[in-house]
């Protein structure tokens, strides 16, 4: 009785997890719906290597009912011993052949498609962006177009586009489950892979390697736009003049307070490459704050007065005097305003 009330407790926890884990899957954070070429070729893998192993498990299944039903015990036959057989030449010979077959119908489409994935022949001609993993944030370097930014990677819809990945400090892994595979992003040699959106929209993206307390908020987004849009966009952020003063006299105290709170030595506006915090040239432009935040003036006002609250264990705490929440407000204010285009997630969600 009490093993059976096991395996009945067992069952339950079992359809609860699944059915706690289907709820999972979010639009455009999914492999299973694919909208580029890496993602479908993964895909088609998942499908086919699914496939095969469904096939196995049937013929196992049949196997060992027909087995159990053919050979229980019967009654009166209690002392039956059916014919003890030795060794099957056609047996061992079919079951040695047919995991063969079916190894080599999964082995030969994933290796075709590794080694196409891998092809870096069109990244002469393409666009190249430099990534860098951060510990919990994304940096994009657009080579030789002058565009430093943040989280937020923009590319051309239904092109493909090399990214040379490499980390500033732990091994980071680089997935945007929806359009394309994952890589590895290591501190000591360059990986490369290239992503290609088949439809414009936002992409989440997630690190996939656990790289220190804050690895799961290490949340990014990949933005697909028209190749126009996406001119524009490299057009307004090459013309943003860091310097330039906003209008209203708030924002202006805002930006003087982020001069003198240390907040520039880390932090670039505009192309220069300097790196240890965000490049925050289009930071009022992002839908969301430090990746994993809504970006409203509240959120942006504790993260200043509180990044350990949000991300625990991010490079940016205890790194600047202590702001008042009037000063934070006011820095908040000039941030906010940072927005040098029209083309933002917002603009390619619809
Ligand atoms: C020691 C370097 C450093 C200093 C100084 C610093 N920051 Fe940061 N900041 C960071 C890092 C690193 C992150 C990324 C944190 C993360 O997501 O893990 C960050 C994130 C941010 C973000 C979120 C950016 C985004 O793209 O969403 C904002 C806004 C910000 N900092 C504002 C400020 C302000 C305002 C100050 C000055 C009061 C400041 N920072 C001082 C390093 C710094
Ligand atoms: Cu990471």
């Amino acid at each position: 009785m009490k093993g059976w009330m096991g395996k009945l407790r067992a069952f339950c926890l079992l359809g609860l997890t699944a059915l706690v884990l289907s709820a999972c899957g979010k639009e455009n954070l999914t492999a299973l719906d694919p909208k580029g070429y890496g993602a479908d070729q993964s895909f088609n893998l998942i499908i086919l290597s699914t496939v095969v192993m469904l096939f196995v498990l049937a013929v196992v299944m049949i196997v060992y009912t027909i087995v159990l039903i053919r050979y229980r015990k019967k009654k009166g036959r209690e002392d039956y011993i059916p014919k003890q057989v030795e060794g099957n030449k056609t047996l061992e010979t079919i079951w040695t052949i047919i995991p063969i077959i079916l190894l080599l119908i999964i082995a030969v489409p994933t290796i075709t498609a590794t080694f196409d994935l891998a092809d870096e022949s069109a990244a002469s001609d393409s666009l190249n962006v430099e990534v860098t993993g951060n510990q919990y944030w994304w940096h994009f370097n657009y080579e030789g177009q002058e565009v430093q930014t943040s989280q937020d990677l923009y590319i051309p819809v239904g092109e493909k586009v090399y990214l040379n990945m490499m980390s500033s400090d732990v091994i980071h892994s680089f997935w945007v489950p929806t359009i394309a595979g994952k890589m590895d992003v290591n501190p000591e040699n360059e990986n490369v892979m290239y992503i290609e959106a088949q439809d414009e929209g936002v992409y989440w993206g997630k690190c996939a390697e656990f790289c220190g307390p804050s690895h799961s908020l290490m949340d990014f987004k990949v933005v697909a736009v028209s190749q126009e849009e996406f001119d524009q966009w490299v057009d307004d952020m090459q013309n943003v003049d860091a310097e330039e003063e906003p209008a209203d006299a708030v924002a202006q105290e805002g930006q003087s307070l982020f001069e003198e709170n240390n907040c520039m030595s880390c932090h670039a506006i505009g192309s220069s490459p300097a790196q240890i915090g965000p490049n925050l040239t289009n930071f009022g432009d992002r839908s969301q704050l430090a990746g994993v935040e809504d970006l409203t003036k509240e959120n942006l006002v504790d993260w200043i007065m509180d990044p350990e609250a949000i991300k625990p264990g991010n490079k940016m705490t205890g790194q600047y005097p202590d702001v008042s929440e009037d000063e934070a407000s006011k820095i908040a204010e000039y941030l906010m305003q940072l927005q040098p285009s029209d083309v933002t997630p917002e603009s390619a969600d619809n």
